[in-house]
């Protein structure tokens, strides 16, 4: 595969921006290769500048569930742009998208924009500090809500993936205000949160981990979380970057009916335009400047052509068996899948999948949590993603991220998939067998 155009951009990139990326996790860093330099996508497709296609199955971290540049979000972009690009005043674009955010999310009863999943989430705990007075945030090992301050403790995403336990640059009496205890555990959480000397404002989850790789929450355990933030006064908050409008319009609120008291949205919220949301009980969310005394605000926030390109993609989520297909594309794939990792490296896998996003684990599990994510393989993992790339499917430059299935990929695009993961287990199977 030729890389020569990407790799001279590499270098050039590397004088000019810190590892030659707008985002670490980008660097490939992990699995030992150059990152490829995009030139265009289309549909299920990502091509590169050196002319490579690949079947895409990180679409943008998520964004992309449609595929890349669906017609009808590239339509809405076009002609919105014909009015201007930014106005730094309401426009009724945005009453358009809260209205169908309102709709589709069952606890949302106010929403604000921003421009990002980071944004979103620490306006989120901002909001629930300010709303309660207090200040303990609790957070769960390997849940990544973006790289504000408070969130920079044994994160996931980029931070797990670069073995980085958490940032400098985050003062300690910030961090001391943040407690991070394991995903999945009852007993740990109740006594966490029955702690009287933890002043806990708020508990963020992500309500299905994407971050630490896929890790669905144990059955009970969110429920288990909603009854104890709720006797406890504590803010219950619902990550949704991800899930959100990924596992069912509603997000992982409707997949599980566990409703939080505020949830964070991005990426699909956008339509591949930086757009995020936080949103809940109006009783909290009236606390939001100008309307209550808690600070929040952004240049772009709202922007039009971001707007229209979340609502194009919210009102085809809408249609009717939208996400009935995904389910059935992403269940038959997934089972597939593990059947031929079980044949070519039996007991050495593990596949986590919850609707359309899906991590395979280079670790025999089961992977519940942090700790038994980090028993994943990684280094088989890189060589992985090395082999699939070869053979023009893309998938995540890390181990603790989800392979996401998207309504642009065909059936002939996931058989491919499945043709060339066989190859490159069968590599896998025949290279250990030779050490
Ligand atoms: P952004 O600020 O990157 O838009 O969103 C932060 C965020 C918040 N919450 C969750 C659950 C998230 O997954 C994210 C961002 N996700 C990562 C990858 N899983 C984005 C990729 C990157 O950092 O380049």
């Amino acid at each position: 595969m030729k890389t020569d155009l990407s790799h001279t951009l590499f270098v050039k990139a590397q004088q000019l921006i810190p590892g030659g990326v707008n985002s670490p996790v980008r660097a490939c860093k992990s699995v030992g290769c150059e990152p490829l330099f995009v030139k265009r996508a289309a549909g299920s497709k990502i091509h590169d500048v050196d002319g490579n296609e690949f079947l895409d199955f990180v679409c943008s971290w998520g964004p992309m569930i449609l595929g890349h540049n669906h017609p009808a979000v590239v339509a809405a972009i076009e002609k919105t742009l014909q009015d201007g690009t930014s106005f730094g005043a309401p426009c009724p674009l945005e009453i358009e998208l809260a209205e169908l955010v309102i709709k589709a999310l069952p606890s949302v009863e106010k929403v604000r924009f921003v421009s990002s999943g980071t944004e979103a989430t620490m306006s989120a705990i901002r909001l629930a500090r300010g709303y309660t007075g207090r200040k303990v945030v609790v957070k769960f090992d390997g849940c990544y809500h973006g790289h504000a301050d408070s969130f920079l403790v044994k994160a996931g995403s980029g931070v797990i993936t670069l073995g980085i336990p958490g940032s400098p640059g985050v003062p300690e009496d910030i961090v001391r205000n943040t407690v991070s205890i394991p995903y999945n555990n009852q007993e740990i959480l109740e006594k966490t949160l029955r702690d009287e000397k933890l002043d806990i404002a708020c508990v963020i989850i992500e309500p299905v981990a994407g971050n630490m790789g896929v890790v669905a929450p144990r059955p009970g355990f969110l429920q288990k979380l909603r009854s104890l933030t709720t006797e406890l006064g504590i803010v219950l908050i619902f990550d949704e970057v991800i899930t959100g409008l990924r596992l069912a319009l509603g997000g992982a609120q409707e997949y599980f009916g566990v409703m939080p008291d505020l949830t964070c949205l991005g990426k699909i919220i956008g339509g591949g335009l930086p757009v995020g949301a936080y949103g809940g009980k109006k009783e909290i969310m009236d606390n939001i400047a100008p309307d209550g005394p808690v600070y929040q605000a952004g240049t772009l926030s709202g922007n039009p052509l971001a707007m229209a390109a979340g609502v194009a993609t919210m009102q085809q989520l809408s249609k009717l068996d939208f996400y009935d297909d995904l389910e059935k594309k992403a269940a038959t794939f997934a089972d597939k899948l593990a059947e031929i990792a079980e044949k070519y490296l039996p007991g050495q896998t593990t596949l986590n999948r919850v609707g359309s996003m899906m991590t395979t684990f280079f670790t025999p599990g089961p992977v519940t949590d942090f700790e038994s994510a980090m028993a994943a393989d990684t280094e088989k993992y890189g060589a992985h993603f090395r082999q699939m790339l070869s053979q023009g499917v893309w998938l995540a430059p890390s181990q603790f991220e989800a392979a996401f299935i998207s309504a642009a990929q065909s059936q002939a695009d996931l058989d491919l998939a499945l043709d060339k993961t066989e190859w490159s287990f069968k590599k896998l199977a025949q290279e250990q067998k030779s050490r």
